[in-house]
């Protein structure tokens, strides 16, 4: 095993070991002017059980806007602590590129509410949990897909393990492997 891949192996090994934990998001984008106060989403604040749709949220009418999450870099999912309009379902994908999506889970607090926090209406903290994804994301996007068309979320977070991303050192390393084998090849052109 050569030295770069050796250093690939331990930097992967090290990376699937670290445990699962909340990932930075570092911006909130809606698809139109149609999702008011879009940041709330993500500003760290939860609003309480009951909180009525419209107060501490991102809201929207209709099923056709989406909001999308771009996280800091790429992670492998596992959960996510999401606080929505409880009497909407809620779709969650994820994506590579910020284009193409893939459904991650969907939420709706008629289910996922756990009975001993009922409310009778308003905005509902749910925790979810779901298999690691295959992939490593950078982007989340939610959408509403059915309820009343009067939508919210309130607060979303998710956990995850960041996918290995080379140190500075390994690049300057493997720019300088690059290089020499630029130099051998014209060498031998020459
Ligand atoms: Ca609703």
């Amino acid at each position: 095993m050569s030295i770069l891949s050796k250093t690939f192996a331990t930097t992967t090994l090290v990376g699937l070991m670290a445990a699962a934990h909340a990932v930075p998001i570092v911006s909130v984008q809606s698809s139109t002017a149609g999702v008011t106060n879009a940041a709330a989403a993500a500003d760290g604040v939860v609003p309480a059980n009951g909180t009525p749709w419209q107060t501490t949220s991102a809201w929207w009418t209709g099923n056709t806007e989406t909001l999308t999450f771009k996280l800091d870099q790429a992670y492998f999912l596992s959960s996510a602590v999401i606080t929505a309009d409880w009497n909407d379902v809620y779709r969650f994908s994820a994506s590579t590129d910020g284009v193409t999506f893939t459904q991650l889970f969907t939420v709706t607090g008629l289910v996922d509410q756990p009975s001993s926090a009922n409310v009778s209406f308003g905005q509902v903290t749910m925790p979810i949990s779901f298999a690691p994804s295959a992939l490593a994301y950078t982007y989340i996007r939610v959408q509403a897909i059915a309820g009343d068309g009067q939508n919210a979320i309130g607060e979303v977070s998710f956990g995850g393990i960041a996918a290995p991303v080379p140190e500075p050192s390994t690049l300057a390393f493997m720019a300088a492997g690059l290089g020499l084998v630029g130099f051998v090849a014209r060498r031998r052109r020459g």
